[in-house]
């Protein structure tokens, strides 16, 4: 029954931590969906961002960036992640592999591990933040590197900050989507709702603002979410693991958390197109990063 004149399939976006995977799909999808920042492991759960054109549906699946485990160390969350990355492989029609342009890494071809082991048929590579190689004739070896570390269906460098190269991704992607009705309305370009996005923009505030250990520590709960008629009521609480880190979150004269609120209370406002209302709490939930059923309360099933 596949009759159609639609061409819709899925597309995993993977890659190690950092190298611009939520950027690349924010950017194809001109949208804001995804949380970004200069730190590794800042998306922690899949996401579905879908792009219409026409008769073809691609649905991108933004992954946590991959990344190797350390016996004993290891959380959770850590294998959770992974696990989301990782599993991501078998269900997709379709990969683009991310990598930094500034070179092939070791953490990469643990990647190209995976890609294989899941046997995937079409990957294509991404050579992104092109706009920080100088001169440009250095992305050449690394192309060439890159080809002879997997056999990609095609290398295309681009820079996703930029929107350098992101209409030839697309175009590269939507020659080889199955011949198959589109799975999600034309308008719709998630599977996640309002409550889980308005979750993460506030994550990603925390995770911008606070020092380079402590986000990893850090997870937020929405605990209400009220429509009313001219604004958004939303109660949401940040849980960290110890209540020394309660102070770092809260910060002097509750300056940190106040910084915290008022940005993501921009974003939050940009994304439902309305008044927002947000009540923010700290509190400690201790070790919650290492236990299953924790992670579970907190939505990370
Ligand atoms: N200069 C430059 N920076 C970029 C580009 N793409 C992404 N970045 C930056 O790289 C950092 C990481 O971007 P993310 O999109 O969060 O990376 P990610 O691969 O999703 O990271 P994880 O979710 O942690 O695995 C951010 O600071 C981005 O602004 C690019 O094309 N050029
Ligand atoms: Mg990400």
């Amino acid at each position: 029954m596949n009759e159609t004149a639609d061409r819709t399939g899925y597309v995993a976006i993977v890659g190690r931590p950092n190298v611009g995977k939520s950027t690349l799909l924010n950017h194809i999808l001109g949208t804001k969906l995804s949380i970004t920042s200069r730190k590794p492991q800042t998306t922690r759960q899949r996401i579905l961002g879908i792009h219409t054109i026409d008769n073809t549906q691609m649905i991108f699946v933004d992954t946590p960036g991959m990344h190797e485990l350390h016996k004993g160390a290891d959380n959770e969350m850590n294998r959770y992640m992974n696990q989301q990355a990782i599993g991501v492989l078998k269900e997709v029609d379709l990969c683009l592999h991310v990598i930094d342009a500034a070179g092939w890494r070791e953490a990469d071809q643990r990647v190209v591990q995976h890609l294989e082991a899941a046997e995937v048929e079409r990957v294509f590579c991404v050579l992104n933040k092109v706009d920080q190689i100088h001169p440009k004739s250095k992305i050449i070896p690394v192309l060439e590197g890159a080809s002879k570390q997997y056999n990609y269906q095609e290398i295309i460098p681009i820079s996703a900050l930029k929107n350098r190269g992101l209409d030839i991704v697309v175009d590269q992607l939507a020659k080889w989507l199955p011949a198959q009705p589109k799975v999600f309305p034309d308008d719709e370009i998630t599977d996640r709702s309002l409550r889980f996005l308005v979750g993460e923009m506030l994550r990603e505030k925390v995770v911008r603002q606070l020092g380079d250990e402590l986000p990893y520590r850090t997870a937020v709960v929405v605990e209400n979410y009220t429509d009313e008629e001219n604004i958004t009521h939303i109660d949401a609480v940040i849980y960290v693991e110890k209540t020394s880190q309660k102070g770092i979150v809260i910060g002097k004269g509750g300056q940190r958390l106040k910084s915290i609120g008022s940005s993501a209370r921009k974003s939050i406002e940009l994304l439902l197109e309305r008044k927002v209302f947000l009540n923010l709490l700290v509190k400690t939930r201790p070790g919650w990063t290492d236990e299953r059923v924790q992670l579970a309360a907190l939505g990370y099933q």
